[in-house]
C-alpha cells in the first residue's frame, strides 16, 4: 500500500523496536540512509537496530554507528515490532528477510522500479534514499547531529556522484547545503569515500584488462572472472572508467561472484537502462540499474550484451 511521508513517520513513531535494512551490496545510500534513519530513531527515544546481509564496504567503516551494523544470523528472529527496508524493494535484503519474518514491512524508497510488494511503501522519484531521510529529520522535529547529518551526505554525495548526476536537483543541493551548516565536513567524506588501498588500484588495473567495446563501440564493458571480482573489496566507481570512451552509450560491469552468478551494473548516457534491469529482476533508474544472473560469466555476458543491444536499437 502507498502511502504519504507522514503516514511513514507516523507508523515509525508507533513502534518501540524497529529493524532497520537496505539492499545487499550495500552502497554509501544504503548504509548511510540506514545509519542516519537508526541515529534519528534514537535520538526519539527508540530501540533501532540496523541489520545488512552483507559486509559494510570499508570505505563506509568512518561513519558514525557502522561498527553497530549487525548482520542476520541463521535461524535468529529479530527483536522488533517494524522491519523498516531502505534504498530497494523488500526482494534485495537477502537473509534479513528470514531474520524478520513476520513484522510489518514499512519500505521508503527512491527507485521508480520499487516492486510495490511492502506493507507501507513511500516512494518517491528523489536522489537517494538519503534525501527521504533528511526530509523526515527536518520536518518531524530531529537534529542534524553528526551521527545523522555525516551519513545523510554521504548517501547524497555517493548516490550523485559528489552532485554530479542528473538526478542532483536543486532540493538535492539545498540538503547539503543545510548538512554542512550542521557540521559536516565535504572533504572528510570524499577523503574517506575515496581512499584505497594499494591492492584496489592494482585490482582497477586488472579490471580495465578485461575492457571490451561491442556494437561498434557503443557500448563498453568490464567482465571481472570470479577470482577478480572476490579478490575486490569493493568496485565502486569502475564502471565510470569506461563510461567515459568517446562514443560510449551504455557502460556495463559484470561481476562473477560465483559459479553461476554475476552481479551486473549498467550505466547510460540518457538511454533507459532500467528496462534492462526489470528483464532480469533487478531494479534501477533510466540511466543506472542493477541486476543479478544467475549463470556463468560468459553466458551473463552474453545474454546482457543481447538485451543492452535491444536498448541501442
Ligand atoms: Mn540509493
Amino acid at each position: 500500500m502507498k502511502i504519504t511521508l507522514e503516514e511513514a513517520v507516523e507508523k515509525l513513531m508507533a513502534a518501540k523496536k524497529l529493524l532497520i535494512t537496505a539492499h545487499v551490496n550495500p552502497d554509501g545510500d544504503a548504509i548511510g540512509s540506514t545509519l542516519a534513519l537508526a541515529a534519528f530513531l534514537r535520538g526519539r527515544g527508540k530501540e533501532a537496530t540496523v541489520m545488512i546481509d552483507d559486509r559494510v564496504p570499508k570505505n563506509l567503516l568512518f561513519l558514525p554507528g557502522s561498527d553497530k551494523i549487525v548482520r542476520p544470523e541463521e535461524g535468529k528472529k529479530a527483536d522488533a515490532e517494524l522491519l523498516v527496508i531502505l534504498d530497494t524493494s523488500p526482494d534485495r535484503i537477502g537473509e534479513v528477510e528470514k531474520a524478520a519474518a513476520g513484522l510489518p514491512v514499512l519500505n521508503l524508497d527512491h527507485h521508480i522500479s520499487n516492486d510495490g510488494k511492502a506493507d507501507f511503501l513511500y516512494n518517491d522519484n528523489r536522489a537517494a534514499a538519503a534525501e527521504i531521510i533528511f526530509e523526515i529529520v527536518d520536518r518531524f522535529g530531529g537534529e542534524f547531529t553528526p551521527d545523522v547529518a555525516t551519513p545523510i551526505y554521504t548517501g547524497l554525495a555517493t548516490d550523485t556522484g559528489f552532485f554530479k548526476f542528473s538526478n542532483t536537483r536543486p532540493e538535492t543541493l539545498r540538503a547539503a547545503a543545510r548538512l554542512l551548516e550542521a557540521g559536516v565536513r565535504p572533504e572528510k567524506v570524499s577523503e574517506a569515500l575515496e581512499e584505497k588501498p594499494e591492492a584496489l588500484v592494482r585490482g582497477q588495473a586488472a579490471a580495465l584488462q578485461t575492457m571490451e567495446l561491442s556494437y561498434g563501440g557503443r557500448v563498453a564493458g568490464l567482465y571481472l572472472d570470479r577470482e577478480l571480482a572476490t579478490s575486490l573489496d569493493t568496485t565502486e566507481g569502475f564502471i565510470d572508467f569506461v563510461r567515459v570512451i568517446e562514443g560510449v552509450d551504455i557502460a556495463v560491469l559484470v561481476k562473477c561472484m560465483d559459479e553461476n552468478f554475476c552481479r551486473v551494473s549498467v550505466r547510460s548516457k540518457g538511454l533507459d537502462v532500467s528496462k534492462v534491469a526489470m528483464k532480469f529482476g533487478g531494479g534501477g533508474h533510466i540511466r543506472a540499474a542493477g541486476f543479478s544472473v544467475k549463470k556463468p560469466l560468459a553466458e551473463a555476458k552474453k545474454d546482457v550484451l543481447e538485451a543492452l543491444g535491444e536498448v541501442l536499437k
